[in-house]
């Protein structure tokens, strides 16, 4: 494959003969490409994902259609976002060494990135639903969000960089606008797109006449659209993680963007709670109170985490244009003061952004398998109106939660 040719989709047939050129591949896969086996195995959203076995071992080759698959060629979509996931990956593998797959090869032109295989790695929701452990999850994911939002922001970056980086990711608009779409403005009204089960039809309509809800959501979404503090993974959610034993991984970030830090965080923490809340479909009453205090353990820990790695983060890497040295140690004036209103303001953010997740997996497009995998209807939809209460919740009352504890109450409140 040579950067001129045109763009066109690889297909299992065709991606050996195209791709069998290339010594990033060869070496990884072996020289024998007529024996390569190609399956396509992607069960995401949007794009194309080959797994190429050949006698060496195996990669991954992701390729961007021009369109969204789950909705097909009428809602086309840029290529480009298989240069912003490259550059969001180049970026986490720096911030965060070893939290993201090698990349192998890219092809902006035919919108193709060959990486890693993740061996034995299960996507996380996966795993969350047929109830499995995974060891130092919350640790993991708390370290790769403090660790990400610190070293691409104004606290660290120099300003030059953060800026030149701030305008490259701009240009991924047409993923934000999926995000300002589906996430924060569909739920809350009956947008075409929407579906939900009809058992919750009655708190849907309750959600959707709270005109303080809406408000409030729409306060996050200014600031979503216009707080670029740091270069966010964007599609921060259970599928974009995958686990083998200790081993995480974090997947896919096409979605990235320059916002608010509390974004990937309240991401994360909604997918987590769902997990939670839709626990007593999954589970046998035997097991049910253990496995959903692990979720809260691992809830607990990515707090925790998060905290006092952005803690450490920021006494020992401070070194960008924001809160200088110069006017706080070097005064011997505390830095643990802003530093606390910081953190403050990311955890208020991300319980919003937390409450809003939970209910665009519930109302709008993308749904999520933690609810849709239960059959029993009734069933599902008991679990959903709960879910969709404590989003609301944890929307309005943000600003008054201090900590998991509170969060939990918040959730769990009948
Ligand atoms: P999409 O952008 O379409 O959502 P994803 O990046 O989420 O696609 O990938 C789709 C699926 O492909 C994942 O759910 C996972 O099962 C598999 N996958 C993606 N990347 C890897 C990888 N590096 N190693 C192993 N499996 C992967
Ligand atoms: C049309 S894309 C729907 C969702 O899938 C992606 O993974 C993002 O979460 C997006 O909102
Ligand atoms: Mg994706």
């Amino acid at each position: 494959m040579t950067k001129l040719e045109e763009y066109e989709p690889l297909t299992s047939e065709t991606l050996s003969s195209r791709l069998g050129a290339l010594g990033a591949l060869t070496s990884r896969l072996g020289d024998d490409v007529g024996n390569w086996r190609v399956e396509e195995i992607g069960d995401g959203n949007l794009n194309l994902v080959f797994l190429v076995r050949g006698a060496k071992g195996t990669v991954i080759v992701k390729q961007a259609l021009p369109y969204i698959r789950l909705v097909g060629d009428s809602w086309p979509l840029p290529l480009s976002r298989a240069f912003f996931e490259y550059h969001a990956l180049i970026r986490q593998a720096k911030r965060d060494p070893g939290s993201v797959p090698e990349i192998l090869y890219f092809d902006e032109d035919q919108a193709l990135i060959a990486m890693e295989f993740l061996d034995q790695h299960i996507i996380l929701r996966r795993m969350l639903i047929a109830g499995d452990h995974v060891s130092g999850l919350g640790e993991r994911l708390g370290q790769f969000i403090a660790r990400t939002a610190f070293r691409g922001s104004d606290l660290a970056l120099p300003i030059v960089e953060k800026k030149s980086d701030t305008k490259l990711f701009l240009d991924n608009h047409a993923l934000c606008n999926i995000t300002e779409s589906l996430v924060f403005t569909d739920p809350y009204y009956d947008a075409e797109l929407n579906h939900h089960n009809p058992a919750v039809d009655g708190v849907v309509a309750e959600l959707r006449d709270n005109v303080q809800l809406k408000s409030e959501v729409q306060a996050l979404l200014t600031k979503f659209v216009s707080n670029s503090e740091t270069l966010l993974h964007g599609d921060l959610h259970t599928g974009s993680v995958m686990c083998a034993g200790d081993s995480i991984f974090v997947i896919d970030p096409e979605f990235a963007t320059y916002g608010p830090m509390g974004f990937d965080f309240g991401m994360m923490l909604a997918n987590l709670v769902m997990a939670f809340i839709s626990q007593p479909a999954h589970r046998s009453a035997d097991k049910l109170v253990s496995y959903q205090s692990w979720i809260r353990e691992v809830i607990e820990d990515l707090v925790s985490t998060f905290n006092g790695e952005f803690s450490a983060l920021w006494h020992s890497e401070r070194e960008g244009v924001l809160f200088p040295r110069s006017l706080f140690e070097d005064q011997h004036h505390d830095a643990n003061l802003p530093l606390q209103a910081k953190l403050n303001e990311i955890w208020e953010d991300a319980l919003g952004f937390c409450g809003i997740e939970m209910h665009r997996r519930t109302l709008s497009l993308a749904h999520n398998a933690d609810f849709e995998t239960i059959e029993d209807v009734e069933r599902r939809g008991g679990l959903e109106a709960q879910n969709l209460q404590a989003g609301a919740r944890l929307i309005i009352e943000r600003r008054g939660i201090e900590d998991v504890s509170g969060m939990m109450a918040v959730v769990q409140k009948p």
